[in-house]
């Protein structure tokens, strides 16, 4: 899954694809080098970041759903939270919804059910404001896992297939390093509940509170977690560098899967 950020505030690109054509370059860019999917995302969720209006975000991604839609055939998953988004995104094009508050939103499960696309269902311990404050888990693991169970739950009695799901443990969303660490021992556990399990944490602050590097010199920490992930059983990998993300987790992926 390659990120597509229009937001004019994201962190790891400076907002170098806020403008619909740059945001379609880079696209056609990501899908050349094997993105299976494409994540566009108008809302920033970085640590502090503000909120903004439905207003704004439909005008950010709507432009650029559509513009890719019309000329390349990879699905594009709509990274929002608001039922309005999901709702405008999937009638531009858009075929899968990746809500990191995990249809908690009110409106969110009842415009899933209605638009019958996958949904991925992310863990955040707290609010994108104030998540990064000071993250407390008596147990990471066993409370991501019944967080994610609890909102299986909730999918299936609103009328979203169980079948529609992908889960996430939301590395950094609410984690400290220690957390992310044993949700990455631990990952492996997730593909309990029979989903493809999606990660995501290319250019994370994980890998700076392990070795200490600024946003973009993070890449090669970036595929190491990657290629752990996929090593645990996680089917989708959120990546800003598809290429590189690509050659790692096929190897990965073949490693583990190898039979005689
Ligand atoms: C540099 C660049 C440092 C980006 C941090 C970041 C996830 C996600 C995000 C994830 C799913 C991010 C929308 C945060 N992370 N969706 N979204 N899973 N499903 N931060 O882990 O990339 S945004």
């Amino acid at each position: 899954m390659g990120i597509l950020n229009v937001t004019p505030d994201s962190f790891s690109d400076g907002g170098d694809f806020f403008s619909p054509e740059k945001a379609l370059l880079h696209a056609r860019h990501m899908v050349k080098e094997g993105a299976a999917i494409i994540d566009v995302g108008g809302e920033s969720t970085r640590p502090g970041a503000a909120t903004i209006s439905v207003d704004e975000e439909l005008s950010r991604v709507i432009p650029v759903i559509e513009m890719i839609r019309a000329e390349i055939d990879t699905p594009i998953s709509i990274d929002t939270s608001k039922p309005v988004v999901m709702h405008a995104a999937v009638q531009a094009g858009a075929s899968m919804i990746n809500d990191v508050r995990a249809l908690q939103e009110e409106g969110a499960l009842e415009m899933a059910a209605d638009l019958q696309v996958p949904v991925c269902l992310m863990h955040m311990q707290g609010a994108p404001q104030s998540m990064q404050l000071a993250p407390v888990y008596d147990d990471v693991v066993l409370q991501v896992k019944s967080f994610l169970q609890q909102r299986i739950e909730c999918c299936i009695a609103a009328g979203v297939s169980r079948e529609s799901l992908v889960i996430d443990p939301g590395f950094g969303f609410g984690k400290g390093l220690v957390h992310n660490q044993l949700l990455l021992q631990h990952l492996n556990e997730l593909l309990k509940f029979e989903l493809p399990l999606l990660v995501g944490v290319s250019r994370k602050s994980m890998i700076s509170h392990m070795l200490d590097l600024p946003v973009d010199e993070r890449l090669y920490g970036s595929i190491s977690l990657a290629s752990i992930a996929v090593w645990q059983g996680a089917s989708i990998i959120r990546s800003h560098d598809v290429a590189a993300t690509l050659q790692a987790i096929r190897v990965s992926y073949m490693c583990r899967t190898a039979e005689n």
